[in-house]
């Protein structure tokens, strides 16, 4: 969590957590964690406080009132995150589009705190009418996003069905955000995509071509990060970004071996690509960051079960490759499985 504020750009000054049978409606925390939050201002003086989860929009406002501070969800924090990071134009179309969704049921009149109060006074009249005119304008730009976005789409169906035309095969890389899904991109394509130690630096599938050793030519696209606890309105805001995966024809689902919660990472990805319906597609596991625990490529060619994943995996295994992505290690075998699992004539390889 901490990890994803610094990525958007917050100083964290201070963490809180407290174990609740169910969230308050009103506050999402207890009375108590009001109380602890509000005086640990007097130490931290904090300007924002970032909740984990989702929030509803009567709990956000709450919390700001009674603790005169900015409150940002899980939702819009990862949000502005993804607002920063989209570089072609559909994933800054479906990152608005998100986020005038999210603001929407959010909106709040200049006196509508009065309501609560029973007064009629100052409850309708300019405020209300201003806040109706805001939310007309939201919605007719909502209309007008999903319009852009479905003619993006239009355009990528079109040049989907003249891909699968040529019959160009695609390989698309998947993974846990900070995986090293870029960084493998970038070595197998020599492509120049951002590659940052941060969340998310990647939005928008990137798709280069690469020219195997045999002559043949495939096409691999880098996929934006999957993440725990990604909300609903997010992936489905990706989701025709993410609908590019149903046409690859090969996943590399790639995992950072030496994170300590790797084998909970594969399965948040496996999860996801389950509620992509995409748990069937042909997939190799492609363990990654293996510099930081061997010290040669030898070592690795060596190895007979994966290190450090919970679960036993013997070695060698069609489905399953080993690499260090900076150093470039295993690369060479992991091309051959991919050529081997799309059925191309077989690379002639070194090693
Ligand atoms: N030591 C080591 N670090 C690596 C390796 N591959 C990637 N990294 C580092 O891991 C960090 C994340 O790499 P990226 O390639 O940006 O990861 P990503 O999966 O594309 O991340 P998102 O697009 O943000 O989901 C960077 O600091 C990389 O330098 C590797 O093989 N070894
Ligand atoms: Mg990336």
């Amino acid at each position: 969590m901490s990890y994803l504020a610094k990525t958007a750009g917050a100083d964290v000054v201070g963490m809180l957590s407290q174990k609740l049978d169910s969230p308050s409606p009103t506050y999402y925390i207890g009375k108590g964690k009001i109380s602890e939050l509000v005086s640990l201002r007097e130490q931290n003086q904090y300007d924002t406080v970032i909740f984990d989860d989702e929030l509803s929009p009567r709990q956000q406002r709450n919390l700001e009132e009674v603790l005169q501070a900015k409150v940002i969800d899980r939702t819009a924090l990862i949000l502005d995150i993804f607002a920063k990071r989209a570089r072609t134009r559909e994933g800054q179309l479906q990152v608005e589009l998100a986020q005038h969704q999210y603001l929407l049921p959010r909106l709040v009149g200049q006196w509508s705190h009065l309501e609560r109060l029973g007064g009629g006074i100052g409850t309708r009249g300019p405020g209300e009418s201003q806040l109706e005119t805001d939310r007309r304008l939201i919605r007719k730009r909502i209309n007008h996003l999903q319009q852009e976005i479905e003619n993006v789409r239009r355009h990528r169906t079109l040049y989907r069905k003249r891909r699968k035309e040529i019959g160009v095969l695609i390989v698309a890389i998947v993974g846990y955000t900070n995986a090293g899904k870029s960084t493998l991109f970038n070595t197998l394509s020599k492509a120049g995509v951002a590659v940052e130690d941060k969340l998310f630096s990647t939005l928008d599938p990137v798709t280069r071509r690469l020219t195997l050793l045999g002559g043949q030519q495939i096409l691999i696209t880098d996929t934006v990060g999957f993440i725990h606890k990604l909300p609903p309105s997010i992936i489905a805001a990706f989701r025709a970004t993410l609908e590019e995966l149903a046409e690859a024809d090969l996943l590399l689902h790639i995992v950072d071996i030496t994170h300590k919660n790797a084998a909970n990472q594969c399965h948040v990805v496996e999860g996801i690509l389950s509620e992509l319906s995409l748990s069937n597609k042909l997939r190799i596991t492609v363990f990654n960051k293996l510099d930081l625990a061997l010290s040669n490529e030898a070592e690795l060619e060596a190895l007979t079960t994966v290190p450090y994943f919970k679960e036993p995996i013997a070695l060698p295994n069609k489905n399953i490759a080993l690499i260090s992505a900076t150093k470039g290690w295993g690369m060479d075998k992991l091309l051959n499985k991919i050529v081997c699992l799309l059925g191309i004539t077989q690379v002639n390889s070194s090693k």
